[in-house]
């Protein structure tokens, strides 16, 4: 039973039944005899989205005949996991299913495992995205997503002897049961060519671009279904087809190759994520995604608009867009040159159209994660936009030194255009000027925008730059992916809290209450007897549900420093064996995450963790005191069994690194415990959930910029612990890499001479915090009194709380 049943409970079993069979006859062909589990599957998401249809196209009626301004999300990534159990969740579907399926001999629980996880991102920037998603159309807010609907999705990777290995992800290889093709809508895109300048009668000049190159862009839409299904909207992902798949002349003429390049060379576009969430890519590839899905979303976008009003000067009164980072930044040049070169808007007022719709989010402060593009690149590919961003940024200088700007490096840092080493657009720059608003992810995170990258850009636009604390969807990670949890909060303070997250302080008054306590840790240690099948399954490695579950599960990359934890499980293997009275806390240290596959560091680190992992499992003096697995193919439907059972979460970023997390707030939200540095939406949680019920360590961001400033050298640092000391020595010496003794001598040498990331700096107040995260454990009062607080005190990250800001004071909707 779920936590929600709604009252003509059987009467709507038999209606899903009726309605799952029939899309099992008609649609796939198949008897209930022969069908497959995926033919199940595909059955029951038809079903399920057949009771979308409806109040999809009513929503769509309504935002034509309110006339309400809508909003745009633009985004490079859209990581949205599984949809089944999301969508009967959102129309309180998911109980009635499950007995309807248990009529037909037909188990929903396994059946849900077949859906393959839309993996149209790497990360946080990309899960955000999908969020956002969900709160906006349980907020009946007039939104659009806008993205790139990749034929492949993130890397799959498998771990063979410790390294990682990735494969291609094929989740369209059986069709994709949500989404419905459009292949009626469509835009062309072009590429190259040349820009022809004629005089109008009046004497002004007028641009037509005649791209050398144009390909198609085909519509795909994915209904985004709102809390109760009151509200639907859509994901409009774009897939890249050629103007002419095939040249016959060339066929005819027998080059049965040269006939389809052109096809290869359009579909290219759509045909893969770019696998990597920091390094730019830097490639033409990469531009052209951009492009592309911009350039279709604004023609698709301001075709509607006309539809509706006819004016294309009302734009910016009806539209908001927002930029998912810098990656659809091109959009501010394109918008203009649509406004421009094709509406004949004056430029002055295309300019304030552009600024008025726009609005930008800024992800990430790793100046290599900070997109620009060499200018000959921009001019090759995109001839009218490089001239209109030097328009752009003569006259955004020009205004600047009118205002007595005049120093030449304020106007040099200013710049579209980097005169550095070869000359480069700045894509955030672009983004900033063309935006009303830009905003960072969270309080720290949007200070620290002020304070450095955008730096002169503040001191010029003091009003521009706003906050925005990330937020997470309550719908998907909790009641969807902790049924236990949610059951219990339903008969300790009602349903309602789903309607209404605020309602979770209730909790507050329960935990100190013994009996709520004990079910509060009966409902996690249920969910970490689901992990623990989990890890067995896939790494063969036997946990004991009764020891802390301490999870680190992100990206892996160097400031996140996955390495520390490492560090500290070396440190603590030690200690338990050259302590063996010593009253250890049993631990279970989980790890997941991907590696960007060029990125040979973190691919080392992965290499690490497994490599400690295999010789602290197999040693029986640990007496299972610890356990450490490395769990493969990390994916939004891992952490959806990870996140519930975690007892502790490592939030370890160096201070001002991480933008925000949304990880961090996903665990607390199920009442694990969190050690984490002041850094992103950690300084936050901590606010909300109170110093005691968390566990905060190391040097702030400012400590982190001044201990850099002195040098990065940590010889000395290495000499005064010597706990630090003895684990790098074991690690360096090989101690778990017998095979290869030195595999990890430059790692530990890098550590020693350049520890940019202060992991050394920070080792010993994190070991010194784990040992109070143990002596919290042994209070097993004290520790399910904490965590209780925790779910009860995070209701504000909520998505729909940062939904809700984004909307009054960004896109200025009413909500
Ligand atoms: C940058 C690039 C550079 C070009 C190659 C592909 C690519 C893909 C993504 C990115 C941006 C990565 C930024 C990012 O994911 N930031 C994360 O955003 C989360 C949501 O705001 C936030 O919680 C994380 O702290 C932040 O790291």
């Amino acid at each position: 039973m779920n936590a929600i049943t709604p009252p003509d409970h059987a009467a709507t079993v038999a209606a899903l039944k009726e309605e799952v069979l029939h899309r099992l006859t008609f649609t796939i062909c198949k008897d209930a005899a022969t069908a497959s589990p995926r033919d199940w599957f595909v059955a029951t998401a038809l079903a399920a989205r057949d009771r979308v249809v409806e109040s999809w196209l009513a929503s769509t009626k309504r935002n034509y005949s309110e006339d309400r301004r809508r909003v745009y999300y633009l985004s490079l990534e859209f990581l949205i996991g599984r949809l089944l159990i999301d969508t009967l969740t959102n129309l309180g579907l998911t109980a009635a299913m499950r007995d309807a399926l248990a009529e037909l001999g037909v188990d929903l629980e396994k059946r849900r495992d077949v859906e393959p996880d839309a993996a149209l991102g790497n990360g946080g920037l990309g899960r955000l995205a999908a969020c956002f998603m969900d709160s906006m159309a349980t907020l009946e807010i007039a939104a659009c997503g806008y993205g790139i609907r990749y034929d492949h999705g993130l890397f799959r990777q498998t771990i063979k002897d410790g390294w990682q290995h990735e494969y291609p992800e094929d989740w369209l290889s059986f069709g994709n049961p949500w989404e419905f093709p459009r292949p009626e809508i469509t835009y062309d895109i072009g590429f190259g060519g040349h820009v022809e300048t004629t005089r109008l009668p009046d004497g002004a000049a007028a641009h037509v671009w005649r791209p050398g190159e144009t390909i198609v862009a085909v519509a795909y839409d994915t209904p985004v279904v709102g809390w109760h299904g009151k509200h639907v909207n859509t994901l409009r992902l774009w897939s890249a087809r050629a103007l002419d798949p095939l040249r016959l002349d060339a066929f005819n003429q027998g080059d049965h190759v040269g006939a389809l390049t052109e096809q290869v060379r359009a579909e290219a576009i759509s045909k893969i994520l770019y696998p990597s969430d920091a390094t730019p890519a830097g490639q033409e590839l990469r531009l052209r995604q951009e492009y592309f899905f911009v350039s279709a979303s604004l023609q698709d976008l301001i075709r509607r608009h006309m539809k509706q009003t006819g004016d294309i000067t009302k734009l910016a009164e009806k539209t908001a867009i927002q930029l998912n980072d810098t990656h659809p930044a091109i959009g501010v040049a394109e918008l203009m040159r649509l406004l421009v070169d094709v509406h004949g808007v004056e430029w002055k007022e295309a300019w304030k159209i552009t600024q008025a719709t726009f609005a930008y989010t800024n992800h990430t402060l790793l100046p290599e994660a900070l997109e620009t593009w060499p200018v000959w690149l921009m001019e090759k590919l995109l001839p009218r936009h490089m001239q209109i961003i030097y328009l752009i940024n003569a006259m955004h200088l020009d205004g600047l030194r009118e205002k007595g700007v005049a120093d030449s490096g304020v106007l040099s840092s200013v710049s579209l255009i980097d005169e550095h080493n070869g000359r480069h657009v700045r894509m955030g720059h672009l983004a900033f000027l063309g935006s009303h608003k830009v905003n960072g992810v969270s309080a720290l995170h949007s200070e620290l925008v002020k304070e450095t990258v955008f730096k002169d850009f503040h001191r010029l636009y003091p009003d521009r730059i706003v906050n925005k604390t990330n937020g997470v969807t309550f719908r998907r990670w909790l009641l969807e992916a902790n049924p236990p949890l949610s059951r219990l909060l339903a008969e300790t303070i009602g349903t309602s809290v789903f309607d209404d997250a605020t309602l979770l302080n209730k909790l507050e008054a329960f935990a100190d209450d013994p009996d709520f306590q004990s079910r509060f840790a009966a409902a996690k240690r249920e969910n970490k007897e689901r992990l623990a099948v989990k890890i067995f399954e896939s790494v063969g490695v036997r946990v004991d549900p009764d020891a802390l579950f301490d999870a680190q599960i992100k990206r892996i990359h160097e400031y996140k420093r996955q390495l520390l934890n490492v560090l500290e499980a070396v440190a603590l293997y030690l200690d338990i064996k050259s302590q063996p009275s010593r009253d250890f806390v049993p631990r279970v240290k989980i790890f997941a995450g991907k590696a960007a596959a060029s990125y040979h560091q973190a691919k080392l680190i992965i290499k690490l963790a497994n490599d400690v992992a295999s010789i602290v499992n197999a040693d029986a003096a640990t007496r299972d005191l610890l356990k450490i697995v490395f769990l493969p193919n990390y994916n939004v439907s891992l952490a959806e069994v990870i996140i519930p059972a975690a007892d502790l979460s490592e939030q370890i970023s160096t201070a001002g690194m991480e933008a925000s997390g949304t990880g961090n707030m996903k665990f607390a939200l199920n009442g694990a415990l969190t050690i984490g540095t002041l850094d992103g939406a950690n300084v936050e949680i901590q606010e909300h959930v109170g110093d005691d019920n968390i566990f905060i360590f190391g040097l702030t961001a400012q400590q982190v910029a001044e201990s850099r400033a002195r040098g990065i050298d940590a010889r000395e640092t290495i000499a005064a612990s010597p706990r630090l000391a003895e684990a790098l020595q074991a690690v360096a010496s090989g101690m778990f890499s017998p095979d290869d003794p030195h595999r990890y001598a430059q790692l530990v040498d890098t550590l020693t001479y350049y520890d940019h990331f202060l992991i050394t700096k920070d080792f010993d107040s994190y070991c010194n915090t784990q040992r109070k995260v143990d002596a919290r454990w042994r209070d097993q009062k004290a520790w399910r009194r904490s965590a209780i607080l925790n779910t009860a005190r995070v209701a504000w990250f909520s998505s729909d709380r940062t939904i809700r800001e984004y909307a009054e004071e960004i896109w200025k909707v009413e909500v």
